[in-house]
């Protein structure tokens, strides 16, 4: 049961206690803010997707359900219940098609099939008949800027130049000399071409050297691709997430890079000539002829260029997720994810996501996530996983999450609390990303324990442990050897341990989306920074109509006193709290990591 102090929140609200009713005498006498304003703007048009609380789930560590190591479909369908109960509506789902697995199924060999680790075609259409059967919409991942060199198609045309599928693919005749410079996220030696002999060409990949870029300015592969997302369409599925698809068309004369994207070679990737003109002809020959949704990994788009993608009168795609969030505190133009010293600016942090806010004030729709399969935990990341702090930090996350305008993107085992297991030894890691960016420093003499310590703050293997489902051998994951090891913390960090606790991360996360599912505010609502200088906390309102609402969030482990602004006047009861209480008077008085969500009159 709740308990706050109703008082001095009646007596605020009528302006009758000019100061804190509390003991408590704030740390550091708060500088008032500026005055609240409020905004005003029509609200955005209603759409099931903009609705949507989107909950990720990396299947390869969801659930094994045969023993095998690895997350299965069938592994998946046990944990449906559990699911639903999280209150989210969406489950995008990491790639689960046919795949050698060089880049964990981003490296897709038959876009058709299911991938054998996880099972079959049979066991697809029963998880699909049960997300749907608990009003689960289900969205794919769709990986076509490269395709694995395993797939029909690579095979045809590495056989011979006039193969009719040569031009799938971007191909570099060896007698026109060494091609120009193009930087690979995944290679060892950062080359994205690859030599190959039978036909003496190099290929284009800008990840792996198993992950060949596919040749979007072939009109017979784009119509290959159209067919493929129908048959997906055609099976009930609701939507795609559409990995670095901004990187989908190249310049095929391969001019040099220009000097200004040195470094930022990934936004040069992005944007490329006819870019907007395939997603035109995507949106108009599938998307448009479905009830889809359609959200673009905008790996290399900026502020700049986003409503390129995702502004309604251009038909191209509804939403878009930024990197920009997940670069603050990390040293600028590494590929090595190296965290700059000490802790991340939440100035910065504030700005990032405020700006990105105003992108998509007027038209479009954007995301908010803190964490996914390429991104460490969000806890550890932004939050706090020391024992004293892990749960109101994991809670104060959830609650921007899902209070900020945009669809929130919510990482499998984040509900949880889950950290990083910060490995000491590269023999640990499986992520191609590390494993390569390792050898390639090794071969260079570079400071490999630099980098293995840079690796437990941010490498995505982090954010690719195994569930914690309970405290049984292998928390529950699998009966077998997990094919990533599992944070030992599952011990007391695991969903059947929180699922009896009221006060639980898992519990605040269903209160969360339960709170936001009620009050439209938070989905379309306007949103207003507030004491944008303010480095400890990050407040803000949002706005629809005559509901208001304040979101105050403690962003650090010491307790702090936060001035209401004048002309905001508190309406009653916080409709979140990741306390049992809450403190209210002249000042808010947050206790570390506290997050409040309160109504205003
Ligand atoms: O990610 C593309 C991407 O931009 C990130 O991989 C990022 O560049 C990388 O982590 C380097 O920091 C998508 C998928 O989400 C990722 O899992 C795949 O590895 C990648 O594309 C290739 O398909």
């Amino acid at each position: 049961m709740k308990k706050f102090l109703l008082l001095p929140l009646v007596a605020l609200t009528l302006g009758l206690l000019p100061v804190s009713s509390q003991a408590q005498t704030p740390r550091t006498a708060p500088s008032r803010p500026a005055a609240a304003t409020r905004p005003t703007a029509a609200a955005p048009r209603p759409e099931w997707w903009k609705e949507a609380i989107v909950y990720q789930i990396y299947p390869r560590s969801y659930q094994d359900s045969n023993g095998d190591g690895v997350g299965d479909l069938r592994g998946l369908i046990s944990r449906l219940d559990y699911i639903k109960s999280l209150g989210v509506n969406t489950i995008w789902l990491n790639p689960i098609y046919g795949s050698p697995n060089d880049d964990n199924g981003y490296d897709i060999s038959d876009y058709r099939g299911i991938m054998k680790d996880f099972g079959t075609m049979a066991d697809f259409d029963e998880l699909l008949k049960g997300m749907h059967a608990r009003g689960l919409k289900v969205v794919l991942d769709l990986v076509v800027n490269h395709s694995s060199d395993e797939h029909e198609w690579f095979k045809q045309a590495r056989s011979s130049r006039t193969s009719p599928y040569r031009d799938y693919y971007h191909w570099w005749p060896a007698e026109k000399g060494t091609p120009p410079k193009r930087e690979s996220f995944f290679d060892v030696k950062k080359d994205a071409w690859a030599f190959d002999s039978l036909t003496k060409a190099y290929y284009l990949h800008y990840f792996s050297r198993k992950q060949p870029d596919l040749n979007w300015e072939n009109p017979k592969l784009r119509q290959e691709i159209y067919a493929m997302m129908r048959y997906w369409f055609d099976k009930g599925i609701d939507g795609f997430r559409m990995d670095v698809i901004p990187f989908i068309s190249k310049d095929t004369a391969f001019p040099p890079l220009p000097a200004k994207y040195n470094g930022d070679w990934g936004r040069f990737y992005a944007n490329g000539p006819h870019v907007h003109e395939y997603l035109r002809e995507m949106n108009e020959q599938v998307l448009s002829r479905y009830p889809s949704m359609s959200v673009a990994e905008g790996a290399g788009v900026t502020k700049a260029d986003a409503l390129d993608y995702v502004d309604p009168a251009r038909r191209e795609l509804d939403m878009l997720y930024h990197f920009e969030g997940m670069d603050v505190g990390l040293v600028p133009g590494n590929s090595y994810r190296l965290r700059a010293p000490g802790p991340y600016s939440l100035l910065e942090f504030k700005q990032v996501y405020t700006k990105w806010d105003r992108i998509f004030a007027q038209k479009g729709w954007g995301t908010v996530y803190l964490g996914n399969h390429d991104q460490p935990r969000m806890t550890t990341r932004w939050g706090d996983d020391r024992p004293a702090f892990r749960a109101a930090s994991a809670k104060l996350l959830s609650t921007f999450l899902l209070t900020m305008r945009g669809t929130p993107y919510t990482y499998g085992g984040d509900e949880l609390g889950m950290t990083n297991i910060k490995f000491d030894k590269i023999t640990d890691y499986r992520d191609i990303e590390t494993l390569n960016n390792y050898r390639g420093l090794q071969a260079s003499g570079g400071d490999l324990s630099k980098f293995i310590e840079a690796q437990k703050t941010t490498a995505r293997d982090n954010g690719r442990t195994p569930m914690q489902w309970d405290a049984t051998p292998n928390a529950g994951f699998t009966t077998g050897q997990p094919w990533l090891r599992i944070n030992p913390n599952y011990a007391e960090l695991n969903a059947a341990a929180e699922d009896k606790d009221p006060a639980s991360v898992l519990n605040y996360f269903r209160r969360a989306t339960a709170v936001r599912r009620q009050h439209k505010v938070l989905v379309y609502g306007q949103y207003a920074l507030l004491d944008a200088a303010n480095s400890h906390v990050y407040a803000y309102t949002r706005t629809l109509g005559r509901e208001r609402a304040l979101v105050v969030l403690n962003f650090t482990a010491e307790a702090r006193s936060w001035a209401v602004p004048t002309g905001l006047k508190l309406g009653g009861a916080p409709w979140l709290n990741n306390y049992a209480d809450f403190q209210a008077g002249a000042a808010l008085s947050l206790k570390p990591w506290q997050a409040l969500v309160l109504p205003l009159k």
